[in-house]
C-alpha cells in the first residue's frame, strides 16, 4: 500500500471514527469522513470537533489545515472503507446491527476490485461474515477481489489519542489474504502489535474484553453490598485483599455505565443464553447496584425527615458515566439522579456535574455550593474536583465511589 495514493473513507465520525480519521490523516493519508449528522459535518469542516477528548482538537486542526481530512454527509470514493458506527441494543437486549447494515449498504456502489472493507464497530459474532455475504450477493463481480476484515478498537475515553496508536490490535479477515491486507493497512499508523486471527474470533475478542471487565466490576460491587451489611469499609477491604500477589479486585461504584461495558456483554448473553450464566449475572449485579444506591439515598432522606422533623437538602455529586469525563451515555449516576428526583419531588436536590455547563433536564449547581448547602451528600462519580472538598462531620456523606477512601 502506498500512502501517497491511498484514500480512506470513514463511515461514522463519532468517539472512535473521528480520532481514528485524525490519526490516519496525520500519517499523510487522505481521509474522507462521512457522517449522517449534518451539524457534525459542518462543525468539522469549520474546524471544530464535537466531542471532548484531550489533544484531539489540536491534532484535528493540523490535518484539516494540511487538507488530509474532509467531512461530508455523502459517501466519497476510497480504497479502504472503515465502518465505525454504533451498535446499540434493542429493548430485549439483543444487538441492533442496523447501523452497520446501513453503512455497508451505503458503500456498496463505491466498492471496486482490490478495495479493503473493514468493520470496527463492536459487533455480534458472525456480523463480518454476514456483511461479506450481503456485499457479494449484490456485487458478485467483487468475489475474490475485495478484502474484508474485522478490527475492533480498544481505546479508553479520555486517553484515546495515546491508546489508538499504542494499543495492540486484533485483526481478523474473512480469509487469510484479507487478514494480511488489513494488517498491512493498520501497520501504516498503529505502533502496538497487530495480532492476526479470524473475523469471528476478533468479534468475540472485543466482546470478551468488555464482558471480562464487567464481571470483575460485578465482583467488586457485590463485595460492596456485603460490606454494607457487615459494617466493613469495602475500600479498605479491597486494598488489603489486593496486597495478595495474585489478587487484583477492581473498584465498586454506583453501577456500570457507558456505551461499551454496560452493552457488549448482552451481545454474548443474548446469543448464547444457556452458556453465559456468569456474564448475564454480572450485568444483573451491576444494574442492581444503581438501583440499590438510589434506594439507599431514599432511605437516608426518610431517616433524616423522621429524626429531624424537616426535609433535608440533598446533593447528588456527578452525572457522568465515569470519573473526569463529560459523557452521560448509559450513566448510572444519571439513572440514580432521575430515580431519586422522581421519588422525592418535594425536597431540594442539588445536581452536580463539574464537566458540563448545562443540562437540558437538570439545573446544575457548582460542586462547592452543593456540598456546602446540603445535609446529605451522595457521591456518585469519583471526579477529581470532589477530592478538594473538606470533610465536614455535620453532613451525612454517602460515598458510593470511593471519594473519601484513604
Ligand atoms: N468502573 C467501576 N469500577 C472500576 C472500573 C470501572 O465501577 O474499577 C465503571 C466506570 O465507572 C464506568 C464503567 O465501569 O461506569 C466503564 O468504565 P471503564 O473505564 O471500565 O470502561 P469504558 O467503558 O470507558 O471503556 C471500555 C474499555 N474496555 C476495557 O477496559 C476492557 C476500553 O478499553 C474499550 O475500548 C471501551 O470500553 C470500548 O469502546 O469498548
Amino acid at each position: 500500500m502506498d500512502k501517497e495514493n491511498l484514500s480512506v473513507t470513514m463511515i461514522g465520525l463519532g468517539y472512535i471514527g473521528l480520532p481514528t480519521s485524525v490519526l490516519i490523516a496525520s500519517k499523510g493519508i487522505r481521509v474522507n469522513g462521512m457522517d449522517i449528522n449534518k451539524e457534525v459535518v459542518s462543525s468539522l469542516n469549520h474546524g471544530k470537533i464535537h466531542i471532548v477528548e484531550p489533544d484531539l482538537q489540536s491534532e484535528f486542526s493540523n490535518v484539516l489545515k494540511k487538507d488530509y481530512f474532509r467531512a461530508s454527509s455523502i459517501v466519497e470514493d476510497g480504497d479502504v472503507y472503515l465502518i465505525v458506527v454504533p451498535t446499540p441494543f434493542k429493548g430485549n437486549h439483543e444487538p441492533d446491527i442496523s447501523f452497520v447494515e446501513k453503512a455497508t449498504n451505503s458503500v456498496l456502489d463505491k466498492l471496486k476490485s482490490g478495495d479493503l472493507f473493514i468493520i470496527e464497530s463492536t459487533s455480534p459474532v458472525g456480523t463480518t461474515e454476514k456483511m461479506a455475504k450481503f456485499i457479494f450477493s449484490k456485487r458478485p463481480d467483487l468475489v475474490d477481489n475485495l478484502f474484508i476484515a474485522y478490527c475492533p478498537e480498544r481505546v479508553l475515553p479520555g486517553n484515546v489519542m495515546y491508546e489508538l496508536v499504542n494499543n495492540d490490535r486484533v485483526i481478523g479477515g474473512v480469509d487469510q489474504v484479507s487478514t494480511n491486507k488489513a494488517c498491512e493497512f493498520y501497520s501504516m499508523f498503529i505502533e502496538g502489535e497487530l495480532h492476526r486471527t479470524t473475523a469471528r474470533t476478533a468479534e468475540m475478542c472485543k466482546l470478551t474484553e468488555n464482558a471480562s471487565r464487567d464481571v470483575q466490576i460485578a465482583f467488586a460491587n457485590e463485595l460492596s453490598l456485603i460490606c454494607d451489611k457487615a459494617d466493613i469499609n469495602v475500600w479498605e477491604l479491597i486494598d488489603l485483599a489486593n496486597k495478595h500477589p495474585r489478587v487484583n479486585i477492581l473498584q465498586p461504584g454506583a453501577g456500570v455505565g457507558g456505551h461499551c461495558i454496560a452493552v457488549d456483554p448482552y451481545f454474548i448473553a443474548s446469543e448464547f443464553p444457556k452458556e453465559s450464566q456468569l456474564i448475564a449475572k454480572a450485568r444483573e449485579i451491576n444494574n442492581y447496584k444503581s438501583f440499590w444506591v438510589a434506594e439507599k439515598i431514599g432511605n437516608e432522606i426518610l431517616k433524616f425527615k423522621l429524626e429531624n422533623g424537616i426535609d433535608p437538602k440533598v446533593a447528588l455529586m456527578g452525572l457522568a458515566f465515569k470519573p473526569n469525563i463529560d459523557d452521560l451515555r448509559e450513566s448510572p449516576a444519571k439513572y440514580i439522579t432521575q430515580k431519586v428526583m422522581q421519588s422525592q419531588n418535594d425536597i431540594e436536590i442539588l445536581v452536580v456535574e463539574p464537566n458540563i455547563n448545562d443540562h437540558h433536564v437538570y439545573k446544575l449547581s457548582s460542586y462547592q455550593i452543593a456540598y456546602e448547602t446540603a445535609d446529605i451528600v451522595a457521591f456518585l462519580v469519583n471526579h477529581k474536583e470532589f477530592s478538594n472538598l473538606k470533610y465536614n462531620p455535620k453532613k451525612i456523606i454517602l460515598d458510593f465511589c470511593g471519594v473519601n477512601k484513604k
